[in-house]
């Protein structure tokens, strides 16, 4: 395999060294350096022109900069942005209901980023426990999935499986049991093992870093009957495939592609106890989350248990309702359904033609992954990747032999088809190199 080179001009390197001086070395990113972007379309500083196969990793559903999201953010912006919540704000109580109204929930608590929201909903599951379920103190256990990516807080890399998440950043958080993830066996066992300790289980209905790992119809039903069995809490974390990512409102939602979540289809649609949403919530223009449960779970939470300064401030209370209300009006869901199946048709097309080089191409949605045939630890996605940048394509590594491809979901067909030629032409260059 050759390695491909991407031209980095000097302009960018000016960028690239200030980072690389000043700023923690806590990223390896493409050398890249962006500008610009509006919808599927990025810019970097030398007006080269890219899709963005990335999305901020699913944060842009939307695509980059939607005018409408831009507009509200402006708008309220000028009025008030953060009052804290020590005292009430015109937007809060609107959101709220807006927000619980479209996802389906009682209540909704507000948080920024998605690590804050997989915590609160750790910290709601285990008062929940104690509380309602009578779980004896301090012996609450949660149930996660190996290979899980959750966040980077202290408690959520104690129970991550990537030893680069999560080496020397001990001593870690008890209370969490790991079970490979996909196997309703394996998570039968955990659950039925001492279920009067156990207050939830929480999964990533697809896994994205593990490299868009889908699991197998049913499993989540599975699981979700499993919980419901042992009075255990079902906790989805659909911050990357929620908001119509997979071509569903909710990955949870299966295939149904309506616009709301609802009971109306108890076969496909599971409806989890806790649900927690970030990124596309706010179609990347605001650090936006939400975790959503019903009162029998939310009450257990009363004033002075948990906050944030952020949290639910009237910008991000305006962004989030245009940005779900854009998803609504821009026919998102189909639109991510649709293309996402002609986009795995057309990487069909090449894992056929060039199966020396590639293994095979998987995903739901607009959530997708080309695997590569080489080992995880080689450089070939890496090159790949860059490959594509040069031709126009930004898209990211995940392993060294897996690539996600993940555009805004207002992408559209000749555009995606356009995309599907970029990568054509990087596969047959390298296939033939
Ligand atoms: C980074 C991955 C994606 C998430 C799920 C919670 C969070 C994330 C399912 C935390 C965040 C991001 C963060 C980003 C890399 C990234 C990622 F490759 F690591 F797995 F998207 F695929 N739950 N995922 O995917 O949300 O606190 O970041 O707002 O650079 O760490 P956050």
């Amino acid at each position: 395999m050759t390695t491909t080179s991407f031209t980095t001009t000097t302009k960018a390197q000016e960028y690239i060294a200030l980072e690389d001086q000043h700023g923690a070395h806590n990223y390896h990113p493409l050398p890249v350096v962006l500008a610009e972007g509006r919808g599927c379309y990025v810019w970097d500083v030398d007006g080269k022109q890219y899709y963005d196969f990335l999305s901020a990793y699913s944060a842009v559903n939307q695509g980059h900069c939607h005018p409408r999201i831009i507009s509200k953010m402006v708008e309220q912006s000028q009025k008030l942005t953060l009052t804290s919540r020590a005292f009430h704000n015109d937007q809060l109580g609107v959101y709220e209901k807006y927000v619980t109204d479209y996802f389906g929930f009682d209540k909704v608590l507000p948080m920024n980023t998605g690590a804050e929201a997989v915590e609160t909903a750790i910290k709601i599951c285990r008062k929940w426990g104690y509380e309602v379920k009578g779980i004896p103190e301090n012996q609450a256990r949660i149930i996660v999935c190996g290979k899980n990516f959750h966040g980077r807080t202290v408690t959520i890399i104690s129970f991550s499986s990537d030893s680069g998440a999560r080496d020397n950043f001990g001593p870690y958080t008890p209370g969490f049991e790991s079970v490979p993830y996909g196997d309703v066996e394996a998570m039968r066992r955990a659950i039925g093992n001492d279920p009067a300790t156990i207050a939830g289980v929480l999964v990533e209905p697809i896994q994205g870093e593990a490299g868009v790992f889908v699991p197998e119809d049913g499993y989540l039903a599975a699981v979700a009957e499993a919980c419901k069995e042992n009075n255990v809490l079902f906790i989805a974390d659909e911050i990357q495939t929620g908001v119509a990512r997979t071509g569903a409102l909710l990955r949870i939602c299966g295939d149904c592609t309506c616009t709301k979540t609802c009971e109306r289809q108890p076969a496909t649609y599971l409806r989890p106890d806790i649900l927690i949403l970030g990124k596309a919530l706010s179609g990347g223009a605001y650090p936006v989350s939400a975790v959503l449960a019903d009162n029998a779970v939310m009450d257990v939470i009363q004033p002075g248990q948990h906050g944030s300064t952020f949290g639910g401030n009237p910008v991000a209370c305006a962004v989030a309702m245009e940005a779900l209300q854009v998803v609504t009006d821009e026919q998102l869901i189909l639109n991510a359904r649709t293309l996402g199946t002609l986009f795995r048709a057309e990487m069909q097309k090449l894992v056929d033609a060039y199966p020396a080089l590639l293994k095979l191409v998987r995903g739901k949605g607009l959530l997708n992954a080309l695997v590569i045939n080489d080992s995880p630890e080689s450089d070939t996605a890496w090159n790949f990747c860059l490959a594509l940048a040069e031709g126009g394509l930004l898209a990211k590594p995940t392993h060294g032999n897996i690539i996600r491809f993940a555009p805004p979901l207002v992408i559209s067909e000749d555009q995606l088809l356009e995309a599907c030629a970029i990568i054509g032409r990087v596969v047959k260059s390298m296939a033939e190199a």
